[in-house]
């Protein structure tokens, strides 16, 4: 069960006539290269099938190609250890894309006509259906391995970790006895199973509960909860995302430290990770904590405080998955507005990539307004989980 507490009341489920952009989808242009997300070879398609935000995904959830994507996560997950971001990024998105399609893919032409499979990745496909496996795989060396044991570590990145790799370090113990780790790493280092562990979605909701109180005790009013994929009612959470603000659009001022302070006190949190303010507005906090009692694990906990008036971009932005939301800032660009973890600007000008000018923000009181500005149709939480 998803516990949304007093919250509930900001976000009414809104009924409302679709719009016309809503049912026709845009007009057949885009497929702009590099956004990463609008999907090619589908000029004509309605929004649904060029963006991964305009999709449900438990369209994911009955995968017909589970061989394809094991193989083709495990390549994603390669690159992403060797720091190739942007070929991860491509693996994914094919992931994400033959997880949703409605059946086995079963010839190169048809993985060629799924929106988000390109010609080279329709080879990948073809090789992997004809073979089993994929060649690539054996080919990537055996660095990736020890740079993934290395990137584990939190606040290693994959430069540091190939850093590491190219001074002849090949074990954790080797990094703990003769890296040089920033204060991030040693912590890291110091929790490594316990902070590589997700944990069951009932522990989440301990961990929010027990936030939420130290939050209510310094305001009854404050509101406090969870994001991330915990909201997206994720059966496990790498961490908990917790969102403060308050109602009346002043008093979470000063509630950062305050909640800080008080859970450093109660003996919860026992490492912090980054502490930052963002212009002098959003707070952000990431760190470790361990709630109490017997054989408990260390367990991560970021926190925001954002004023009122940015709650529902906010909201949106701490709830993700960081697919979707690079989704639906995508499709923004297309219509000359921009989507921030602050606002949703409108006139947006671009020469390029570069932003010439921010746009103006539009009003946006829930999530559902979001969608609603942007022309895509309400998507609930779990139905974000691209
Ligand atoms: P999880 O179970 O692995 O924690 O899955 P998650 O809850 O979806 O991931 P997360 O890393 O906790 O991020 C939750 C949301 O926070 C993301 O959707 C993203 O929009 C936002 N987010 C942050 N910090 C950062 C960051 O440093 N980089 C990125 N890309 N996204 C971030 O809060
Ligand atoms: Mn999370
Ligand atoms: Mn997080």
């Amino acid at each position: 069960m998803e516990s949304l507490h007093g919250v509930v009341k900001a976000f009414p489920k809104v009924k409302r006539s679709r719009t016309q952009e809503e049912r026709d989808g845009p007009p057949g242009k885009k497929g702009s290269k590099g956004d990463g997300d609008s999907v090619s070879a589908s000029q004509h398609k309605p929004l649904s099938s060029k963006w991964v935000c305009a999709q449900s995904s438990e369209s994911k959830s009955n995968n017909f190609n589970k061989l394809l994507t094991d193989k083709l996560e495990l390549l994603a997950k390669a690159y992403t250890h060797q720091g190739d971001k942007w070929r991860a990024l491509g693996y994914s998105k094919a992931v994400n894309a033959l997880k949703s399609y409605h059946k086995p893919v079963t010839s190169y032409q048809e993985a060629c006509q799924i929106p988000g499979i390109g010609k080279r990745m329709a080879d990948k496909i073809d090789e992997i259906m004809e073979s089993g496996h994929l060649r690539k795989l054996d080919q990537m060396g055996e660095a990736v391995p020890v740079l993934e044991l290395f990137t584990n570590v939190w606040g290693a990145g994959p430069k540091t970790a190939q850093l590491w790799y190219q001074q002849g370090f090949r074990t954790l113990e080797d990094i703990r006895t003769k890296a040089n780790l920033s204060n991030t790493q040693k912590i890291g280092l110091k929790h490594y199973d316990d902070l590589l562990d997700r944990m069951p979605r009932e522990e989440a909701a301990a961990i929010e509960t027990l936030v939420r109180e130290a939050v209510e005790a310094i305001d009854p009013n404050l509101l406090a909860m969870a994001c991330g994929s915990y909201r997206r009612r994720k059966a496990t959470c790498g961490d908990v995302d917790v969102l403060i603000t308050h109602p009346d659009g002043k008093s979470h001022r000063g509630v950062f430290i305050k909640v800080l302070q008080s859970l450093h006190h109660s003996g919860f949190l026992t490492d912090d990770l980054v502490s930052h303010e963002e212009n002098g507005q959003q707070k952000k906090y990431m760190g470790v904590c361990r709630l109490p009692g017997p054989h408990r694990h260390h367990r991560r906990l970021d926190i925001i405080v954002v004023p009122y008036s940015e709650f529902a971009c906010a909201i949106m932005y701490f709830t993700g998955s960081a697919h979707f939301n690079r989704s639906l800032r995508a499709l923004a660009k297309t219509k000359s507005m921009s989507l921030s973890e602050h606002s949703l600007n409108k006139d947006v000008l671009r020469q390029g990539s570069a932003k010439v000018y921010g746009g103006t923000p539009v009003a946006t009181a829930t999530e559902q307004d979001v969608f609603r500005v942007l022309g895509v149709p309400f998507r609930e939480p779990h139905e974000r989980d691209w």
